[in-house]
């Protein structure tokens, strides 16, 4: 006899999709959709991170959690709050080279793009030549680089040194678990000639792009 934010959290943890959406319909009578992800949701993944670590899960278990993650915030996007106003800027998202983990950085797509962003989403592992690349198509009007291992915190710090080599010089906004404030500020931004802005989770980041944009 789980309370409903348990049995959401459950759903993530025991990574098993039955009783899921009625269970985050019932969720949205009382609480906005960011919420109900914010809330349960993370706080089910949360638990899932400690158990991995303590190899109390395998890939595979952690993966369907991965799926009940993705598959509620598929469901509850469509309740998110849409923002109708002008076009606010371009912004190119990806997971840098070496890393797969893609929840955060769909998040974040979902958020801007539902507030006035046009997003260019590159994937996952995305070495900084494919940033390239993709910046000199796109010419968008910041970067946005996600990365949840301890490695991909110093391979933002080799991304950020080869954009600045191509002479690029657009804000990067920086996010995902591995990465501080303080990394940012100084291991990151000392090689990049534009800003780089560190962005604690998606609604950080919509505020930072949004000061970015006025
Ligand atoms: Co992995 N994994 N994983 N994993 N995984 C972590 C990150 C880990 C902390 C788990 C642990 O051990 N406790 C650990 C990293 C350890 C470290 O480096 N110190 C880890 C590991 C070790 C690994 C593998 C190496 C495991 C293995 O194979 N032995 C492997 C890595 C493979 C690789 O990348 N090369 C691996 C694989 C996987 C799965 C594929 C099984 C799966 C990912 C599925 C997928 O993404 N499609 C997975 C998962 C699910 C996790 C945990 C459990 C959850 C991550 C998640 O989705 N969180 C994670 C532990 C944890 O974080 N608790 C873990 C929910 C998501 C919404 O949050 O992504 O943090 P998050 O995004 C947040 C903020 O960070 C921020 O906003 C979001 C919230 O609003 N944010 C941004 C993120 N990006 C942003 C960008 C921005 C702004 C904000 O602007 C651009």
């Amino acid at each position: 006899n789980l309370s409903l934010e348990d049995r959401l959290g459950s759903y993530v943890i025991e990574g098993t999709k039955e009783g899921l959406f009625p269970d985050l319909e019932e969720a949205l009578k009382i609480q906005a959709p960011l919420e109900v992800i914010n809330g349960p949701l993370m706080k089910g993944m949360a638990e899932v991170g400690r158990l991995f670590n303590n190899n109390e899960l395998i890939v595979a278990e952690v993966l369907r959690s991965a799926e009940v993650m993705k598959a509620s915030v598929s469901y509850l996007e469509p309740f998110m709050e849409k923002d109708q106003s002008a076009l606010k800027g371009k912004i190119i998202l990806a997971t840098v080279k070496g890393d797969v983990h893609d929840i955060g950085k769909n998040l974040v797509e979902i958020i801007l793009s539902n507030n006035g962003y046009k997003i260019v989403n590159l994937g996952i592992k995305v070495p900084p030549e494919q940033i390239i690349e993709a910046f000199r198509r796109e010419q968008p009007d910041a970067i946005g680089l996600s990365g949840l291992l301890v490695k991909s915190a110093q391979q933002m710090v080799i991304t950020a040194q080869d954009l600045r080599d191509a002479g690029i010089k657009v804000p990067i906004l920086v996010g995902g678990a591995a990465l501080t404030r303080k990394f940012t500020k100084t291991r990151i931004a000392p090689e990049y000639e534009g800003l780089v802005l560190y962005a604690k989770d998606a609604m950080d980041g919509l505020d930072i792009a949004n000061r970015l944009s006025d």
